[in-house]
């Protein structure tokens, strides 16, 4: 008897033992398993807003939808992300297409993520800021530059003061896909003063040159908490992700770089989604960083 008690003790205690040293491993986060971004009924969840803000910049009022999490409170203080939405799309296309709020319930129910606002902007700043007609038209591109005013000046205004979010660089996250991962590239890394967060999936040709983007390399290194880019390995798109990349290790700027089976679609956005949501605003080892590289596909361009 007693024999056999001081066994199941043996056992407990290397079970813990293990299941510890697993947990230890798991630090990386992993792209998504099936079921994700899946509804499901019995979790809390969270709701979405639309709200109309002034912009100076543009001269009208315009629209952004903010998710805000289960359990939310104006009596709490949040995080916020602003997620950017591509070149065909408006602050209604992710929520279209990529079921933002359905992939961070689920996280949520998992204790996976710090409670965050989620700002969904229209990134086309100008006054009719439609997903209409020649969206490559030339204004319309212009558009996406303009929008770094807009957000700077009159959206996180309006944010910060109707929201209980956090005003500090910390507490900020910009993030978006393809023209809005250029977006979120050129406004984070261009305002480390108000953005320690950065994440870009599928990188559109609106990314700033490597030099332009990182200028002074010591400042982003000490002031980014997290450089995430990712994309999907046959994106037509990829070199602006390899080159940004490229630049960034030469410079030994801490970032993740992953790169996924795929192309240039939400499967890929949504990954993207997952695994940021889950990094940002939490203590960060970029010992790990080289990792996500490992783990993704090997695309380096052909050296010629
Ligand atoms: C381009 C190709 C793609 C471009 C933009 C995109 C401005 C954007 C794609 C997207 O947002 O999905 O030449 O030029």
């Amino acid at each position: 008897m007693r024999n056999k008690k001081r066994l199941i003790l043996l056992l407990l205690t290397a079970s813990l033992t293990s299941g510890f040293v697993e947990t230890k491993a798991q630090d990386i986060v992993k792209p998504a398993t099936a079921g994700f971004d899946t509804y499901q009924q019995n979790i809390q969840h969270g709701n979405i807003d639309t709200i109309t803000y002034a912009s100076a910049t543009v001269g009208t009022n315009r629209k952004a939808l903010v998710y805000t999490p289960p359990g939310y409170s104006k009596s709490k203080k949040y995080q916020v992300l602003y997620l950017l939405h591509g070149i065909g799309g408006d602050e209604k296309e992710w929520l279209n297409g990529g079921k933002p709020q359905v992939i961070l319930d689920n996280l949520y129910a998992q204790g996976k993520l710090v409670p965050m606002i989620v700002v969904m902007p229209n990134g086309r700043a100008m006054k009719d800021d439609r997903a209409t007609g020649n969206i490559m038209a030339p204004d319309k591109v212009a558009a996406f530059a303009t929008f770094e005013q807009d957000l700077l000046n009159d959206l996180i205004p309006y944010i910060e003061k109707n929201y209980p979010a956090i005003t500090k660089r910390e507490s900020r996250a910009i993030a978006g896909l393809s023209m809005g991962g250029g977006q979120a590239l050129n406004f984070g890394l261009g305002n480390l003063d108000k953005f320690a967060w950065v994440g870009s999936f599928s990188p559109a040709p609106n990314t700033r040159k490597p030099e332009e983007l990182v200028p002074d390399v010591e400042k982003a290194k000490k002031q980014l908490k997290l450089l995430f880019i990712s994309c999907g390995a046959s994106d037509g798109l990829l070199s602006f992700s390899q080159r940004t990349h490229a630049y960034l290790d030469e410079k030994k700027v801490p970032h993740i770089y992953f790169i996924e089976p795929g192309g240039h679609d939400f499967k890929i956005w949504k990954n993207g989604l997952f695994m940021f949501s889950q990094l940002i605003f939490k203590p960060v080892d970029s010992s790990n960083f080289a990792k996500y590289t490992e783990m993704g596909m090997n695309t380096a361009p052909a050296n010629n």
